[in-house]
């Protein structure tokens, strides 16, 4: 039996599943007396530094916590639960971590999209039973804002590049650590948990010692799904966003059983659009959670929904707000939240008091759950317009000139799946939602959605400038030499994908070996 130290603050789902899959048993800490008679102790934290210590205080497990891991009774802690072996952070100065390890968390001091988010490798500093089966060239799942500095070298497990050199994961005795999520790490991940679970492993090193360890650019598959006429919950794709031929919604595949596929394929991320969440409220839609559930037993990569993320009322006048929307998703296995007609409701609001309510979704959700779980899909409409001075927003200088040869444009956003356009542009919606909370920008471009001719890289340039959270692009993936013109030509951290991989035109297998030694990206 394995026992989960589950504070309440976020989603514990992946491990859990993790786990089971590893064929193990899971019991989450109801008690503090749960930690001490604990034989195996697995920690994911959740959120923030400052939240997850009172957490732990008010709950009454610090001391068994310690107690625990003063015994070097078998431990492993994930991310935040890393973090927390530690004696301060940054994060939550006054606030005193376990002091099990000499040091402190600090934050990125990196020109780069910060959180540090995606598949970086890892450099082993010593040996460890955690590596039985790894060669040492695999990339594991990070994101996180803050780092661990180790006072004690021989505490460094593993340690990774990211601007500069940082401890990515620690080892003493028994207890062991990984900023990394081993959980959603793919196979490479399931052997690293595999390995703790497994407590009669023995310790070996790693043959591989990468001299520099490279953050991948992520591939992503996206599954835009909705209920047909039928009723059944399909995978459709539209053509800029109108997924109806001859009249009938698109059915692509059954959500599921196409996720499993393109993990299979070498899918970095999966993201669901429930598509018609604007007008359906989710948690009415019990299908769609229902279809995250089983997805997350099987996939062991992160998994983003999006689609009807906001507060509603429904009609027994029971509120619900989109923090509790949001809940239900991470509660049923999502790593990250997808936010698209509300965000833009939200950002008018702000521009329109001229600041932060401190109550929006975003603020709330990324509270909680931390930035990291919240991304902003953006739905933008290129709009030509003769010269900058037409219009209040902002505009760039075009290669690609309008119909009446215009040389300028804007990014116009939209709302309920593109039906409305807003008087917004995509960049400060970016721009205003990163100083809200979110953590990282999903942009579609409804110009390119199925068109196959390539990413719009005016808008992913015009909008990753313009932020300092990673941008994943999407729309218009025809070919695998799209990939790399999007990395090549912009600092887009991930490229979104959906036709292609529907119709089976090209694997991501393909694309990821057309861009390996061009781009870095994740083995498959
Ligand atoms: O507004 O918070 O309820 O979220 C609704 C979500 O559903 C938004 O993220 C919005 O992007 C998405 N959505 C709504 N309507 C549609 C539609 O197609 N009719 N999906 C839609 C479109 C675009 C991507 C697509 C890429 C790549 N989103 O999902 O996968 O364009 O396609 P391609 O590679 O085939 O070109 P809310």
């Amino acid at each position: 039996m394995i026992t989960l130290l589950d504070y309440g603050a976020g989603n514990v789902r992946s491990v859990i599943n993790a786990i089971n899959h590893l064929g193990k048993e899971v019991k989450p800490v109801a008690s503090p007396d749960d930690i001490d008679n604990a034989s195996i102790l697995v920690f994911p934290g959740v959120g923030s530094f400052g939240a997850m210590m009172e957490s732990l205080s008010s709950m009454g497990y610090l001391e068994p916590l310690r107690r625990y891991l003063l015994a070097d009774k078998p431990f492993l802690g994930i991310c935040l639960g890393l973090q927390a072996l530690f004696e301060k952070s940054d994060e939550a100065r006054g606030t005193r971590g376990l002091g099990i390890l000499q040091g402190h968390v600090k934050k990125f001091d990196v020109e780069l999209a910060v959180p540090h988010m995606g598949w970086n490798g890892i450099r082993a500093r010593q040996s460890s039973r955690l590596f039985n089966g790894l060669s040492g060239d695999e990339k594991f799942y990070f994101v996180h804002s803050f780092h661990v500095v180790a006072d004690n070298p021989s505490d460094i497990l593993t340690t990774t590049d990211y601007g500069y050199e940082f401890t990515s994961a620690v080892q003493r005795g028994n207890v062991a650590a990984t900023q990394f999520h081993p959980e959603k790490s793919g196979q490479a991940g399931l052997k690293v948990l595999g390995n703790f679970l497994a407590s009669t492993r023995e310790s070996v090193n790693l043959v591989s010692c990468p001299e520099k360890t490279l953050l991948a650019k992520r591939i992503i598959a996206c599954l835009d799904v909705r209920s047909n006429d039928q009723g059944d919950l399909v995978v459709t794709k539209g053509d800029q966003y109108d997924v109806r031929e001859e009249g009938n919604v698109r059915n692509l595949g059954k959500p599921v059983e196409l996720a499993e596929e393109y993990y299979r394929q070498g899918a970095d991320e999966i993201t669901f659009l429930n598509i018609t969440g604007f007008r359906d409220f989710p948690l009415e839609d019990m299908p769609m959670i229902e279809v995250l559930r089983r997805t997350s037993e099987k996939v062991f990569v992160p998994l983003t929904i999006g689609g009807g993320i906001r507060n509603f009322t429904d009609r027994n006048g029971r509120v619900y707000t989109a923090l509790e929307v949001a809940s239900e998703y991470f509660r049923s296995g999502a790593d990250k939240i997808s936010i698209g007609s509300d965000a833009v409701l939200i950002v008018e609001e702000v521009l329109q008091k001229g600041g932060k309510t401190g109550d929006s979704s975003i603020e709330q959700i990324a509270r909680v759950y931390g930035n990291q779980a919240v991304v902003i899909s953006i739905d933008p409409r290129r709009v030509y317009v003769k010269s900058p001075e037409d219009c209040p927003h902002h505009v760039i200088k075009t290669s690609v000139p309008g119909p009446e040869g215009e040389d300028y444009c804007w990014y116009q956003c939209t709302i309920k799946g593109g039906r409305e356009g807003r008087e917004l542009d995509a960049t400060t919606l970016a721009k205003t939602c990163q100083e809200l909370g979110a953590g990282e920008i999903l942009l579609n471009c409804i110009d390119r959605d199925g068109t196959n001719a390539g990413f719009d890289i005016e808008l992913v340039n015009s909008v990753r400038s313009a932020v300092t959270i990673p941008v994943i692009a999407s729309s218009g993936a025809g070919c695998a030499e799209h990939f790399l013109h999007v990395f090549e030509e912009t600092g887009a951290e991930a490229a979104l994908a959906a036709g292609i991989f529907h119709r089976k035109e090209v694997p991501i297998g393909e694309v990821k070996a057309f861009l390996s030694g061009r781009v870095p990206v994740r083995p498959v």
